[in-house]
């Protein structure tokens, strides 16, 4: 009976601290033939809390790195820009998608395929990581996007 207690204890200490600022939605990693060393993670994610918070690549274990990336629109063409960071104000929500932000995941250490799982994370700037677990998606089932054809990179 005392581990018992102990355990639900713990669970009640544990849960706030859980109760993450960040979440998560919808992430997913898109799946492409297996010749590509590269490739790309998109996700929404939301600060719940009350401060703003910046948010860095952190690591995965498909790829070597993660780099946050943006498109922007140069000389008539869309070219991606690494970002250090991005900052998400509070209460607000950034979307990661095909031809906005994404999280790229650069030398990929095993083929990504569609229905694997990839892991990923990223780290706010208290220190906290945050993990994400995500399905691979083939790029063939992804909604087409209006800025697909002009994309500088897988
Ligand atoms: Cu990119």
């Amino acid at each position: 009976m005392v581990k018992m207690w102990r355990i639900s204890l713990c669970v009640l200490v544990v849960i706030p601290l859980l109760a993450q600022a960040l979440e998560i939605e919808n992430p997913y990693v898109r799946g492409l033939p297996p010749t590509q060393r590269n490739t790309a993670a998109f996700f929404t994610v939301h600060n719940a809390s009350d401060k703003a918070v910046e948010l860095k690549a952190g690591t995965s274990d498909a790829a070597e790195r993660l780099e946050i990336h943006s498109h922007r629109h140069h000389d008539g063409m869309m070219m991606m820009q690494e970002e250090g960071s991005v900052t998400i104000g509070a209460g607000k929500s950034i979307v990661f998608s095909p031809g906005g932000y994404h999280l790229m995941l650069i030398d990929l250490t095993r083929p990504v395929r569609d229905g694997d799982e990839v892991s990923f994370s990223l780290v706010a700037d208290d220190g906290e990581e945050i993990m994400v677990v995500a399905p691979v998606i083939s790029v063939l089932k992804e909604a087409p996007s209006k800025h697909e054809h002009t994309e500088m990179h897988p």
